[in-house]
C-alpha cells in the first residue's frame, strides 16, 4: 500500500513542530515546483518576516494634563531582538539592565544592542533590530521588518517614551509561534513603563538617578485614571506571504 501524507496530516505534522514541514512529505514533486500549497508550507516554515509598524498614539489628551503633555513629544529609535523563551532582556518586576536603563532614559541604543550581541553570540538571540529612524514624533507611525528563526521565536522591542525620566514602551518576549507555526498577524496596545532608574515625575524633568534602582513597572507618576492607556499600539505582520 502505497503510503501518502494528507495536507490535514502535514498540518498536525507542522503544528507539532515536525522538522519536515516546509519541505518534502508529500507525493512525488519537482525540485521547482512547492511541495505543499502555500498556506501548509509557509506557516510552519524553519523562519519568516515580519514587518512592524508602530502606531505612537501619545497625544496632547490620551493621558490628561498632569504632568503636562510635553512639547516634541516623540519616540526614541524601536530596538529589539528575537531571542529563545529563557532570555529575558526586560520584565516588568525585574530591575532594568544597563541597556534598558539606557535606552529609557535617553533613547541611547548602543548598550541594549551590546546585550542583545551577547545572547547573540550564545546562540540565544538574533541580531539586533534596530528601526530606521533615531526618534519620531508622538502621534506618528514607524515601520521595520525583522528576519526570524525557530530556534529564537519570541520578540522582544522597546523605545523611549521622550522626552521623559526613564519611561518606556515595548514588549517582554511575545511568542511569533503557536503549535510550531509562525502567527500570521499580532496586534497590541503598548502602556507605559517606569525602568526605576530615575525619579522624574513629569515628563521634562531633570535627571535625578534612583540607587539602588527599583523594578521596572507602571508609571505611577500619572494618575491612576490613565496610567493604563496605551501610548503606542504595535502591529506585527508577515512579509513572507503567511
Ligand atoms: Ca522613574
Amino acid at each position: 500500500m502505497r503510503t501518502t501524507l494528507s495536507l490535514a496530516s502535514l498540518v498536525v505534522l507542522c503544528a507539532a513542530g515536525w522538522a519536515g514541514c516546509g519541505d518534502g512529505g508529500s507525493p512525488p514533486v519537482s525540485p521547482t515546483e512547492p511541495a505543499m500549497p502555500p498556506v501548509a508550507t509557509e506557516s510552519c516554515a524553519a523562519s519568516a518576516t515580519y514587518g512592524v509598524t508602530f502606531r505612537a498614539t501619545w497625544n496632547e489628551t490620551s493621558h490628561g494634563s498632569s504632568p503636562p503633555f510635553p512639547s516634541s513629544a516623540h519616540f526614541s529609535r524601536v530596538v529589539g531582538a528575537t531571542h529563545v523563551d529563557d532570555v529575558s532582556f526586560w520584565s516588568s518586576g525585574a530591575i532594568a539592565t544597563e541597556g534598558i536603563e539606557s535606552m529609557a532614559e535617553t533613547g541611547a541604543v548602543t548598550a541594549f544592542c551590546n546585550e542583545v550581541q551577547g545572547e547573540a553570540d550564545r546562540g540565544r538571540a538574533g541580531g539586533c533590530i534596530r528601526g530606521l529612524e533615531a526618534s519620531f514624533p508622538s502621534p506618528g507611525t514607524v515601520t521595520l521588518a525583522f528576519d526570524v528563526d525557530e530556534g529564537q521565536p519570541f520578540l522582544t522591542l522597546v523605545s523611549m517614551i521622550a522626552p521623559s525620566p526613564d519611561w518606556f514602551v515595548g514588549v517582554d518576549g511575545i511568542a511569533l509561534q503557536q503549535a510550531g507555526c509562525w502567527t500570521p498577524r499580532i496586534e497590541m496596545d503598548l502602556a507605559g513603563y517606569d525602568a526605576g532608574t530615575d525619579r522624574g515625575t513629569t515628563f521634562t524633568a531633570p535627571d535625578a538617578d534612583v540607587t539602588p534602582h527599583e523594578p521596572i513597572g507602571p508609571i505611577d507618576d500619572l494618575p491612576a485614571g490613565v496610567r493604563e492607556v496605551p501610548f503606542a499600539t504595535l502591529v506585527l505582520e508577515r512579509e513572507d506571504g503567511g
